[in-house]
Order: structure tokens, then sequence, then C-alpha cells
């Protein structure tokens, strides 16, 4: 059965692919797993069809036969849980790879998307000037604690997993920030992650609904 998720009709970020479908996207592309997408506005999130859906009212979305999941994590996990190629065989390196998801999701993430929002919606306030250093502190206190694990390892544990996509994907967001220049091995590993195949087809995808071009698949 294939899958169908959502995806902003019109994203903000002009299709560089930050907004959270494009992690629904890469993982369904690294598994080989066709997918639909159905495009909503912000207008339609709020509504009763979407909010059946997701109860946030946001995008993505993942529907495939009676089941409806929300929560971009859930999602690349219900992927990776059902198909071969983003978390390992092995019962204990499986569940360090699922650690590595939720620490991208619950650790890292978390610092990013909070100055990320600072910097969208409070520019013109007059804290924000005070309250920027105290965020940037907070995401390169995390940045450099990655950086240290990580080392000069490829991946975060052994072989590429669901892990390192949803870190990934994280980690873009800082993505013109600066930040992310100090950190020479986190910026390869970024680099990694989006030369993969798999990758730049969700991205070229996403870009596709922003550009109006046909998409890849
Ligand atoms: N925890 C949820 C998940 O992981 O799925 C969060 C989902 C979420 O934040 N969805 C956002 C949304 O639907 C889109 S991705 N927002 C509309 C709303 O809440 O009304 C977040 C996002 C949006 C825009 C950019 N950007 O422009 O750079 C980046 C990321």
């Amino acid at each position: 059965m294939t899958p169908t998720i959502t995806a902003f009709e019109r994203s903000p970020d002009r299709g560089r692919g930050l907004a959270r479908d494009t992690r629904v996207r890469w993982a369904l592309e690294e598994v080989g797993q066709p997918y639909d997408v159905r495009l909503v506005s912000f207008s339609a999130m709020k509504e009763p069809a979407h909010l059946g859906l997701h109860p946030f009212g946001q995008i993505p979305t993942y529907e495939e036969g009676d089941l409806v999941l929300f929560e971009s994590g859930a999602i690349v996990f219900h992927i990776a849980a059902n198909h071969a190629g983003l978390l390992p065989d092995d019962a204990n390196a499986r569940a360090r790879a699922i650690t590595w998801m939720f620490a991208a999701l619950n650790t890292v993430e978390p610092p990013i998307f909070e100055r990320a929002l600072a910097t969208l919606m409070e520019r013109d306030k007059p804290w924000y000037e005070q309250r920027l250093p105290m965020l940037d502190d907070r995401v390169r206190g995390r940045l450099g604690e990655l950086s240290t694990r990580l080392g000069d390892a490829d991946w975060l544990d052994g072989e590429f997993s669901a892990g390192d996509l949803l870190m990934v994907t994280v980690l873009r967001r800082l993505d013109g920030s600066g930040m992310l220049e100090a950190f020479p091995n986190l910026c390869a590993y970024i680099a990694r992650g989006e030369a993969r195949p798999a990758y730049r087809r969700a991205f070229e995808d996403q870009l596709a609904v922003f550009t109006g071009a046909a998409p890849a698949n």
C-alpha cells in the first residue's frame, strides 16, 4: 500500500528542505518505499479534516491504509521499523540507533528550534539582543558535545541509521546561522548525509513543490 504524507503547499523556507516533511521523504527514499504527497495550506491545516489526522494542525502526517500517524520522529521510526535499511538487525545496535533518534529530537533539536524561533519571531523585541547570546551558547554547547562524540567517524554509531537521518535534518536547521562552521566534523557529517542519493531525491521533490517543477518520482 502506498502511503500518503502531507507537506506545506507553500513552505516558508522556500524549498530549502527545512520543514519536517523532508525527514519523512528522506526515510521513505532510503528504504525505497514510493509515496504520495498531499499538499496543505496553512488554513487547511487548521480545519477539521486535517485536525482529524493531526491534533495540532501541522505537517507532516502519514496515512497508510487504516493507520494515521503524526510526529515526524514517530513516522520515521515506523518506516525504519517496517523496512530494512534504517535500523541495524543486532538488538543492541538497534537500541542505540533508536537512542540517537531520541537524542536528535529531544536533546539537540530543542535548543536549535528555540534559537530559530527567536530569530524569526523576536528580532524586533527589546530583549532580543540580550537573549540571542544565551540561545547561541546553548546551541554551541550541544554542538560541541555532539562533535566530540562523532569525532572522525562517518556516522554516530557504525552504519548510517535513522538516528543519523534525524540528526542531519536537525542540524540542517542551523544552515546560514554561522554556528556550524566552528565544528568541521559536523559540517562534513551533514554534507555526507546530504550527499546520499535518497536525500537528494527527497530534497529535489520538496523543492519541486516550491518551484512548481515536476517531482523526480
Ligand atoms: N513535532 C512535530 C514533528 O516533528 O512532526 C512538529 C511539526 C511541525 O512543527 N510542523 C510545522 C507546521 O506544520 C512544519 S515543520 N507548522 C505549521 C503550524 O504549526 O501551524 C517546522 C518548520 C516550519 C518552517 C521552517 N522554515 O521556514 O524554515 C522550518 C521548519
